[in-house]
Formats: structure tokens, C-alpha cells, sequence
């Protein structure tokens, strides 16, 4: 399988071996980074994508059904906890014979939209894979965020998402805090606690989202892709020269917050 990625690390288009043409191909939407919108599918691999599925997520991003384009469920997903997914028919009766791990339309986005390979049984989540099965990851964590290297979500993944394999989206708002109040020591008397917590509101979103110069809060004068970064590094980015992106970048949303406040913005 060959799998064509957007910058913002979205899988967009599938191939099978040396074929030319897409097998699947990804429509997401600005809300998350998993936020899968539709799924258009060769189901006879003549080249022509002949199936249009639409996904539909609970408030954890994960899918609970997918529909067909007349808006009719045509299969349901359940989950345990740590999001081994049961796979059913819409009227929720399993799809074979008790152990519910067949989907009769060849879907993968499960848990938290991330991707499941049916192989494996593991969780493709970027940096890492995840095993739902045993509710951890099957390697170390590369950058040690958690001290236990191989928990899931906090052991809490009802409540915590984590799109990255790195981090979970609460400790992602930490570490923004922590870069923000870094960035700006006195912030308080420089710009205001609306202010800084609508910055971090936005630098939360924009992590979990993707930031691709289309997002509301991007400014026209630095497009997302180059904008910041969250603090974390750009592969050509000296540490240096992220420290500098992002502190820019806060600089330029405060700006557009107080003006906004002061009615300047038109
Ligand atoms: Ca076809």
C-alpha cells in the first residue's frame, strides 16, 4: 500500500502495490486532525472510486457509524474503553458470527479516527502504534512526555485523545502553557489573561487541527505552515529560529486581539 500524506500528516490518498490509481481516498475536516468527513472507495479496483461513505463521530472522535450518500447508517462501530472497535450492522447485530471484526465495507477509521491495520490489530497513531487490545503502545515513548513509556491517554482514553503517539492533548495544552508563559514572562501586565487565554485556546486548536493557512486564526502576512509550529520544531528549523517563529507568532495574535478588542479590526 502506498499512502500520499497532506502537510498536516492526513493520509488523503491510498494505492495498492505499483497501481497508478487510488484505491481510497480521505476527505477531513478543520475541526481535529482525525476528523474524517468522507471516504470514497474502488470496490472492484477498476480505477473508478465508486463508493462515497460519510463518517459520524461521538464527541471523542470516535466513529460510531458510517453512512451512505442518501444519509442511510449502513455500518455501526462500538468500543471498549481502550477502543478495540466491534464491528455491526446498523441495526448493531454483529457482522459475523460473535466476534464482530469484519467490516463488510472495508473500514479502518476507528477509535479516535485513528487508523486500524486489520492485520496487526494495532493502531497506526503516527509516531507510534497502539495496541487496544492491551490498552498500550507497542514502543517507548520517543520524547518521554509520560513517565510510563508505554501508557495510553493517561490510562484515561474515554476522556484524552492523542493524534501524535507523543502526547495527549491535555499535556499538549500544558506544554503550550508552559512555552506561552516562557515566551511571555509578564504577560499579564503586557496583554491580559483574555488574551493569553485566547492564544492558548488557538495554539490547543491549532495542534489538534491543522494549521494550514485556512484556519480562521491564521494571519494573512505568515501562512500556518510556517507560522509557528506550536513551539515544536519544523524539521528546517533551528531551535533557534522555532523560538523565534513562535514568539513572532504570539506577538502577531496578540496584536490581532487587542485590536479586535479596540474595535480596530474591520
Ligand atoms: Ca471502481
Amino acid at each position: 500500500m502506498h499512502y500520499y500524506l497532506s502537510a498536516g500528516n492526513q493520509v488523503l490518498e491510498e494505492r495498492v502495490g505499483t497501481s497508478t490509481n487510488a484505491s481510497q481516498q480521505y476527505v477531513w475536516g478543520l475541526r481535529y486532525i482525525d476528523d474524517l468527513l468522507l471516504r470514497d472507495r474502488d470496490t472492484n479496483t477498476d480505477g473508478t472510486l465508486d463508493q462515497r461513505l460519510y463518517a459520524i463521530q461521538d464527541a471523542n472522535w470516535n466513529l460510531v457509524a458510517i453512512a451512505d450518500s442518501a444519509g442511510s447508517v449502513v455500518e455501526r462501530y462500538t468500543y471498549t474503553a481502550y477502543g478495540q472497535a466491534e464491528f455491526r450492522n446498523a441495526d448493531f447485530s454483529k457482522t459475523d458470527s460473535g466476534l464482530g471484526d469484519v467490516s463488510n465495507y472495508g473500514w479502518t477509521r476507528l477509535s479516535a479516527g485513528m487508523d486500524l491495520d486489520l492485520t496487526t490489530g494495532l493502531y497506526y497513531v503516527r509516531a507510534r502504534w497502539y495496541n487496544p487490545a492491551l490498552g498500550v503502545f507497542d514502543t517507548r515513548d520517543p520524547i518521554a512526555a509520560d513517565p510510563n513509556l508505554y501508557r495510553y491517554c493517561h490510562n484515561n482514553p474515554v476522556i484524552y485523545v492523542d493524534p501524535t503517539g507523543l502526547w495527549t492533548s491535555d499535556t499538549h495544552r500544558q506544554l503550550m502553557k508552559e512555552s506561552f508563559l516562557a515566551a511571555f514572562p509578564d504577560y499579564a501586565e503586557t496583554i491580559g489573561d483574555a488574551c493569553a487565554a485566547y492564544i492558548l485556546d488557538i495554539l490547543t486548536q491549532s495542534n489538534l487541527g491543522q494549521d494550514n493557512g485556512s484556519m480562521p486564526w491564521s494571519s494573512a502576512n505568515q501562512p500556518g505552515q510556517q507560522n509557528y509550529r506550536h513551539y515544536c520544531r519544523d524539521q528546517n528549523q533551528s531551535p533557534a529560529q522555532a523560538d523565534t517563529a513562535y514568539t513572532q507568532y504570539l506577538n502577531t495574535e496578540s496584536n490581532n486581539f487587542n485590536t479586535a478588542l479596540a474595535g480596530g479590526s474591520s
